[in-house]
């Protein structure tokens, strides 16, 4: 029999977050460590935009301003050695996790990985909460027109919506 070893591809995004430290240069270090990973390939880049903190009580626009953007990749690692790169990443930029939505010097999520549709314990897929976050969306949308979020619909409807609602 003829087996053949094809590697997977998978098309992912990646969302990048950073309010605390040289937030440019932290945010340009991860895109640069992204494409240097193994099994990763850079397809795309959003324009970094800055953003107002958002606390689990709302927006807060004492805390320092967020800058973000999404990366799109295409890999072969599976979805939770994604999510390993990602922390070690994170790591090396300086991230000590505390509060809940604390600052942080930066913060990568998996926004959709291939259209799944999955819950683990550290793991949900695509993330709980990409559809309410213009600060994820809009960067998308730009990098990514037609793209949808996984029972959610359009990147484009979405972020129109809560524009529409604020
Ligand atoms: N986890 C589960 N699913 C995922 C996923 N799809 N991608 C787990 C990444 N991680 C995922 O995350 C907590 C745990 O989520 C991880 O251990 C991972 O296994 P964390 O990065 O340690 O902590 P966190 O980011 O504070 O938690 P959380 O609840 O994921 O935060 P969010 O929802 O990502 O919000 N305001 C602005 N303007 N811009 C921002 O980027 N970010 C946050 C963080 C809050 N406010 C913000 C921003
Ligand atoms: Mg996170």
């Amino acid at each position: 029999m003829n087996v053949s070893h094809r590697r997977v591809e998978a098309d992912a995004v990646v969302a990048v977050g950073s309010n605390l430290g040289d937030r440019a240069a932290i945010f340009a270090a991860a895109v640069r460590a992204l494409a240097e990973a193994d099994g990763v390939e850079l397809t795309a880049i959003s324009t970094p935009i800055e953003t107002v903190a958002v606390r689990p009580e709302g927006e807060d626009p004492e805390a320092p301003a967020y800058l973000n953007g999404v990366v799109l990749i295409r890999t072969t690692l599976a979805p939770h050695a994604l999510l390993r790169l990602l922390n070690d990443i994170e790591r090396e930029n300086g991230r000590v996790r505390g509060e809940r939505w604390g600052d942080r010097t930066l913060d990568l999520d998996i926004v959709d990985y291939a259209g799944m549709q999955s819950s683990s314990e550290d793991l949900t897929l695509p993330h709980p909460r990409a559809h309410e976050r213009t600060f994820v969306l809009r960067p998308w949308a730009e990098v990514a027109p037609e793209a949808e979020l996984p029972g959610h619909g359009r990147v484009v409807d979405l972020l129109a919506a809560l524009e529409a609602g604020r």
